[in-house]
């Protein structure tokens, strides 16, 4: 099999067969989505001796794979960034335009896999691209759920979720190997045997089982003729499964049957902190754990490989606690399946993970209940208590008598039922445990898990997360892209500290000229689709001010909410004058989990101050607020290139690093922001001149804390602040309903939680700052590039690379 021509004509005659032979149509009676299914399936064509290739020279080099193993990948649109590793954008649009077809309309056909909620699926995503790019091998294992996030929808400004059906055109990108299917078995017990040898084992009887199917997808190196491999795992009945019933002669029991087992992989868990502890999702983590360790070692490795040196060629890396599980599976095969002792299986083990923690949230972190644990996974369970006695007899060593730290530290906790801590679990087994900011890593040894880190200091690191400039610079912007290739070459694709050569540009009037004529096209570009998309108009000449992440009371769109409502209600009561507020376009997206009703009634809020501050004439339309339902990648690509501020206002010690902030940087917005994650690094390298800092630090917020916090102090003291809340609670925003929002509204004044009140002043203030430089044309332009010119530290490349030195310890091939 030849790889076909990289030529127009090449292109269109590949397609054209496509087009014949795989939709059963001709160019002349085909739709648009038959056209887009030829499309990919010919880029496909082109990556697929590379594949190829990739795979056997992996296999035959025996080095060592990352198997990345996460529950999500937020993947966003494929095609497109198929056609940039391939080269092929330019010859693509020519070939479509010489069958009289646009590849913009094709490209809006797609729709993208979203098998992830937020920043730790989209995380997943930007470093396997970037383990690719470097010629690294990596192996993404994942679930393929049929139904991805939820599809925002606003009723009356109230989201309601609709199914994601993203299967439902087809799925040109996966490809199904029923073939290579493996059995995750669950329940059932253990035993107790004597073998062959006399010795004594252990052997678990399950009671079912599913079919664990792999749909393998490319995940193609920039322009290097490198395509690893994500592979999602979908769950069917096994045969043996339904004869059972079948046999028995209840049919409609056995196909009931049938669906139980298809649910394993039928959704993405919606929510994104607080676990609800739910047996299905507990399924969902050992189905694709257990698939994964089965595949890579039956499939990976030659014949007779001793498992003993497993670590030579596999390092798992868990994306947060979800595949923890993996632990004792390996264990299991180890003991049970390989006749290892406990002390050889958990050296062998404990080599091949590392665990990455995500959070800082206390009600984030998963517990599993025994009884649970113990009915799906019986034989899991007794490895986990065996490998807490173990850990606890070490910690005995290390502090003898000192019950109460055992106590915290042990893998079970005894609450209101006993529990199983998973990330204690991780942090046991793993070579390496690291966070994903300085300042989230720096906690995470001086509080969440400093009892770990006295235990082992040198098992923590930090890897501060990184995005793709590929997707969210190159593609996303890619007028910005075409900027950067003139003034620099194009090899900070690949390499973004060379953004570090656009400082002197700060000062070059043409370039700042043309800098800010990419940013206004991003602005026109964003107008017209949020137009046809939401029916939403963007004014001409407003500052656009972003706010985009899951909605959650910690990230505090409540306080955002509150700068609007305050600024609104000032220009009412003639505090200021309508002509003196900076033209400002406020623009959110979120999703809230379904069942989080703070979430949602903030979302509700947000939408009934929309409606009353864009209709009301007395702001002479310097004030608007958007909020486009359903923000999902593909909306992010065009929404952070046309952005000029950018909101990162969590309270400090809360957000564990964040990543919009990094895609907003490097995209020239300016960011107002506390001094937590990710964003305490971004500051340090742009400089305070041109960042937006306000609020509390994380200290104060821990003082404060400790003092006793009393929002209503704040309400009460600040007269913007009372005036602004008073206003949403007269009924002004919600017809007259005065009682509406007293969910919101009311638990700001009372409970506050994440200190909004406190930090609002310092917030309004900062504001202040921000419209005083944007009044500033010019000096806002250079804040904008010396941002771009310093955050190329942000590249999801230089994430992998501190992975592979701190945690892997592997190099690229060749
Ligand atoms: C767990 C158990 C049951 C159901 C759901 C979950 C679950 C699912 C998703 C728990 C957490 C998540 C997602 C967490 C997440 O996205 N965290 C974010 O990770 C980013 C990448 O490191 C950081 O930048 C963000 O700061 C962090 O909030």
């Amino acid at each position: 099999m030849g790889a076909p021509t990289y030529s127009v004509d090449g292109f269109v005659r590949e397609f054209l067969h496509e087009l014949n032979t795989n939709q059963g149509v001709t160019l002349s009676r085909s739709s648009v989505n038959d056209q887009y299914l030829a499309l990919a399936s010919t880029v496909k064509n082109y990556l697929m001796a590379r594949w190829l290739e990739t795979n056997r020279k992996t296999q035959d080099a025996k080095v060592k794979t990352i198997g990345y193993l996460s529950a999500e990948y937020l993947l966003g649109s494929q095609l497109n960034n198929a056609l940039l590793a391939s080269d092929l954008h330019d010859i693509a649009a020519e070939g479509l335009r010489q069958c009289g077809l646009s590849l913009p309309t094709l490209r809006a056909q797609e729709i993208e896999p979203g098998l992830g909620n937020g920043g730790l699926g989209r995380l997943a995503a930007c470093f396997i691209d970037s383990l690719a790019t470097m010629n690294v091998p990596c192996i993404g294992y994942g679930i393929r759920y049929e139904y991805g996030i939820f599809r925002q929808t606003f009723v009356d400004g109230r989201q309601v979720e609709q199914p994601d059906t993203w299967l439902a055109l087809g799925a040109p990108w996966e490809f199904p190997h029923p073939e290579a299917s493996v059995v995750v078995n669950f329940g059932g017990t253990t035993e107790r045997y004597t073998d062959v040898d006399g010795e004594e084992r252990c052997r678990w009887n399950p009671e079912w089982n599913v079919l664990a199917v792999p749909y393998n997808y490319m995940v193609p190196g920039y322009l290097n003729g490198r395509v690893n491999t994500l592979r999602l795992w979908s769950a069917v009945a096994t045969k043996a499964f339904d004869l059972q019933i079948f046999n028995a002669g209840d049919y409609a029991q056995a196909v009931r049957a049938q669906t139980f087992a298809e649910n394993i992989s039928k959704v993405l868990y919606p929510e994104d902190s607080t676990p609800q502890g739910k047996e299905l999702r507990l399924q969902q983590q050992y189905f694709f754990v257990a698939a994964s360790l089965r595949d890579f070692i039956n499939n990976e490795l030659e014949e007779g490989f001793d498992l003993h040196n497993l670590s030579d060629r596999i390092i798992f890396q868990l994306n947060d606690t979800h595949p923890v599980i993996a632990v004792p599976e390996l264990m299991r095969i180890l003991i049970d399946e390989e006749g290892f002792e406990w002390e050889e299986a958990w050296e062998a083990t404990r080599k091949c993970f590392a665990y990455t923690c995500h959070t800082l949230l206390p009600e984030a972190l998963e517990v599993w209940s025994t009884e649970l644990l113990g009915r799906l996974l019986p034989r899991h369970l007794e490895l986990i208590y065996q490998i807490n006695e173990h850990f606890l007899r070490e910690v005995h060593e290390t502090f003898p008598g000192d019950e109460i730290r055992a106590r915290r530290m042990s893998l079970i906790v005894e609450d209101r039922e006993q529990g199983v801590r998973m990330a204690h679990l991780a942090a046991v087994a793993a070579t390496k445990i690291n966070g994903v900011a300085a300042l989230h890593s720096q906690l995470l040894r001086d509080k969440v898990l400093k009892d770990f880190a006295d235990l082992w200091p040198d098992r923590f690191t930090n890897v501060t997360n990184g995005v793709t400039p590929r997707r969210f610079v190159r593609m996303a912007n890619y007028k910005f892209a075409d900027l950067l290739n003139d003034t620099l070459g194009s090899g900070w694709v690949t390499d973004l500290e060379r953004l570090r050569e656009l400082e002197p540009y700060a000062e070059d009037e043409d370039f700042k000229a043309r800098f800010r004529e990419v940013k206004a096209w991003n602005k026109r570009r964003l107008t017209g689709l949020l137009e046809a998309r939401d029916g939403i108009a963007l004014p001409e000449g407003h500052m656009l001010d972003v706010m985009v992440k899951r909605l959650h009371e910690y990230k505090r769109q409540s306080l955002k909410l509150l700068h609007i409502v305050s600024l609104y209600e000032q220009v009412l009561s003639g505090k200021i004058a309508a002509a003196d507020v900076t033209p400002r376009t406020v623009l959110f997206g979120a999703k809230a989990a379904p069942g989080y009703r703070m979430a949602k009634d903030t979302i509700h809020l947000i939408n009934k101050v929309a409606e009353v501050v864009n209709n009301d004439a007395r702001l002479e339309g310097r004030l608007k607020v958007a909020f486009p339902a359903n923000y999902n990648v593909t909306l992010a690509e065009k929404l952070i290139p046309a952005a000029d501020l950018s909101e990162q206002i969590s309270l400090a010690g809360m957000e564990a690093s964040g990543t919009g902030n990094m895609k907003f940087a490097l995209n020239g917005a300016l960011t107002i922001g506390t001094d937590d994650g990710a964003n305490v690094e971004i500051r340090q390298l742009v400089g305070d001149e041109h960042f937006f800092l306000f609020g509390m630090t994380e200290p104060e917020v821990a003082d404060l804390g400790a003092a006793g916090y009393n929002p209503a102090s704040y309400y009460e003291s600040n007269e913007n602040l009372r005036d602004a809340l008073n206003l949403i609670l007269s009924g002004h925003f919600s017809g007259g309903n005065r009682h509406l929002f007293d969910s919101v509204v009311l638990n700001l004044i009372n409970q506050d939680r994440f200190m909004a009140l406190a930090d609002f002043q310092s917030y309004v203030d900062a504001q202040a700052r921000v419209e005083e430089r944007y009044a500033d044309q010019e000096a806002w332009t250079r804040s904008a590039i010396l941002n771009v010119a310093r955050t190329g530290y942000f590249s999801s490349d230089r994430s992998m690379r501190d992975y592979l030195q701190r945690i892997w310890h592997t190099t690229p091939m060749i």
